[in-house]
């Protein structure tokens, strides 16, 4: 579907200051284009969950605060973001980090006790967390998948921002405020209305 292999528009390539995307602007296109949009060895797909995932809105109750930390975390140790969903009890990212740095690891515990702190200590927590000092807001593990090509990047990016839907918070993934949908319909990689892709639907993803 054009993935990397679209014609050069009359309108020419679209380059974006944040985001290396570059849309074709052609009658009756709808399906996002990502043509150079990651880096090789560098893209992830993360999905990040609470501790209690029932009846805990906590990250979509906190987003304001859940972003400054991100940012925060961002700002000393650079990742890009190219996608990013809130749910109300977990979270999907697509994240790249620069070259000759892979330690997404360190990034995720900066931004999980960083969001955990600005929290009051009334949540449950286990006798060995108790025990640690350990907060019982986020889950200790963290799924995590290295994006392989520009068709698995695409896959991706689709299941993340169809996320709210297929969760049932939404109908239509223009009304879910917290992801990067937003960002990329201004910059024109998603229509308005999208409505998802089949590409996603080859993916088994846990949430
Ligand atoms: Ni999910």
């Amino acid at each position: 579907m054009g993935l990397g292999l679209a014609p050069p528009s009359a309108f020419g390539a679209l380059r974006y200051a944040n985001a290396p995307y570059i849309r074709s602007i052609s009658a009756g296109y709808f399906m996002p284009d990502y043509r150079r949009a990651f880096c090789p060895g560098g893209t992830f797909f993360f999905t990040v969950n609470l501790l209690q995932r029932r009846n805990n809105p906590l990250l979509t109750r906190h987003v304001e605060t859940l972003r400054a930390v991100v940012r925060e975390v961002r700002r000393k140790h650079p990742f890009h973001i190219h996608g990013w969903v809130v749910l109300p009890e977990h979270l999907h990212a697509i994240m790249e980090l620069p070259q000759g740095d892979a330690d997404f690891s360190m990034r995720w515990r900066l931004i999980k006790s960083g969001f955990s702190k600005q929290l009051p200590v009334d949540e449950r927590r286990s006798r060995v967390r108790m025990n640690r000092g350990e907060r019982g807001i986020w889950q200790r593990r963290f799924w995590e998948h290295l994006i392989r090509d520009e068709a698995d990047f695409a896959a991706h990016m689709d299941y993340l921002h169809f996320n709210p839907v297929k969760h049932g918070y939404v109908q239509c993934v223009a009304d879910w405020p917290f992801s990067t949908f937003h960002r990329l319909v201004a910059a024109g990689v998603y229509p308005q209305d999208w409505a998802g892709s089949a590409r996603a639907d080859g993916l088994s993803l846990p949430d």
